[in-house]
């Protein structure tokens, strides 16, 4: 339904979001539905701010990538979305679309993420679509999956659903005394060498893993909300890097074999390990790529990211806590 008089330039702003209980594996390419439930913290740091202008006569959407014109597969996506939201807006107006992303793009840190967050919530502000929560996280999930999560702050749950409409995330609330903490060590920003996509696709395909995984997920989705609930911080590090290495471990055995770990990760790992044996509770959970983000308290931060540090020299260390939804900055 499109709202009468509405803006036709708005300006969104999102955070990535990091999955304790994953996401991989879709039941539906095209409406982006996943095998699974998954949770995540939004973050506070590496935020992504989106401009939609209505260009009334143009005859293409433009594109503008921290200042650059997008192109290939980027900009294929884009506009793919923006035609979704202009059948449901009954809109035949092309857009400008200018993004200003400080995440380290491709390199399994979310950034599609926090890019199709603010681009859904931009999006349908400027084409006069719902912009309630709930119909927002939908929205964003046709850009990427893990983009329903950023309409939220703090903890959110993914539902997977069955459809377009009952697949959509949620707030969840922890603890007020749960302090988390999320110590981003990049040992790699390149982009990936396997797109998240395609290796989903593989892992479904041809993991005998698999569907293990995927059913041992659900009892780690029961244990997540228990433990943020009671705010048991070692519970909700135990059952993230269980769930994050079991869905590596997926990968590994998929035919051929996709393997986002490099020696640099194992070594943070190592560290990780470390921390945990002289008392701090330090739990590792890994994306699409092989940097590594260590879930700390608040207040070991500084001596986690000291030991990130000395496993991974050349890797850049940053600290983040949870985060905001994704919301405009114009009305
Ligand atoms: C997640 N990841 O839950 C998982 C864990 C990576 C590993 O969501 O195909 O960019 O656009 O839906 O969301 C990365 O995949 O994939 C991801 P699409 P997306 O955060």
């Amino acid at each position: 339904p499109r709202v009468a008089g509405h803006a036709t330039d708005a300006t969104a702003i999102a955070h990535p979001n990091i999955a304790l209980i994953k996401y991989w594996g879709k039941s539906d390419e095209r409406l982006f539905l996943p095998r699974t439930d998954s949770l995540s913290m939004t973050l506070d740091i590496f935020p992504t701010t989106t401009r939609v202008r209505l260009a009334p006569g143009a005859d293409q959407d433009a594109v503008v990538f921290n200042g650059e014109p997008a192109t290939g597969e980027a900009a294929r996506r884009i506009a793919a979305f923006l035609d979704l939201v202009r059948e449901r807006a009954g809109s035949v107006e092309r857009a400008v679309v200018d993004t200003e992303n400080t995440v380290p793009t491709g390199a399994g840190l979310a950034s599609s993420a926090s890019g199709f967050a603010a681009l859904a919530v931009a999006a349908a502000a400027a084409y006069g679509l719902d912009g309630e929560p709930r119909a927002l996280s939908r929205l964003a999930r046709r850009g990427s999956g893990s983009a329903s999560r950023s309409i939220f702050g703090d903890f959110a749950v993914w539902h997977a659903g069955t459809d377009d409409l009952s697949s959509y995330a949620e707030p969840v609330d922890a603890a007020a005394g749960l302090d988390p903490a999320l110590v981003v060590a990049v040992v790699n920003a390149g982009p990936k060498e396997v797109s998240s996509r395609t290796a989903m696709r593989r892992t479904v395909d041809t993991s005998p893993l698999f569907e293990p995984w995927a059913l041992s997920s659900k009892d780690d989705l029961v244990d997540m909300r228990a433990a943020l609930s009671s705010g048991d911080l070692d519970a909700v590090g135990e059952i993230a890097e269980r769930n994050a290495l079991g869905m590596h471990a997926t990968m590994l055995a998929a035919r051929p074999a996709v393997r986002y770990m490099s020696p640099a990760s194992l070594t943070v790992l190592d560290a990780v390990l470390q921390l945990r044996r002289d008392g701090i509770a330090a739990y590792v959970t890994m994306d699409a790529g092989p940097n590594v983000k260590v879930l700390c308290r608040r207040t070991d931060t500084d001596r986690v990211a000291t030991a990130v540090r000395g496993a991974a020299p050349d890797s850049a260390v940053h600290i983040a806590g949870p985060g905001k939804g994704a919301r405009l900055l114009t009305e």
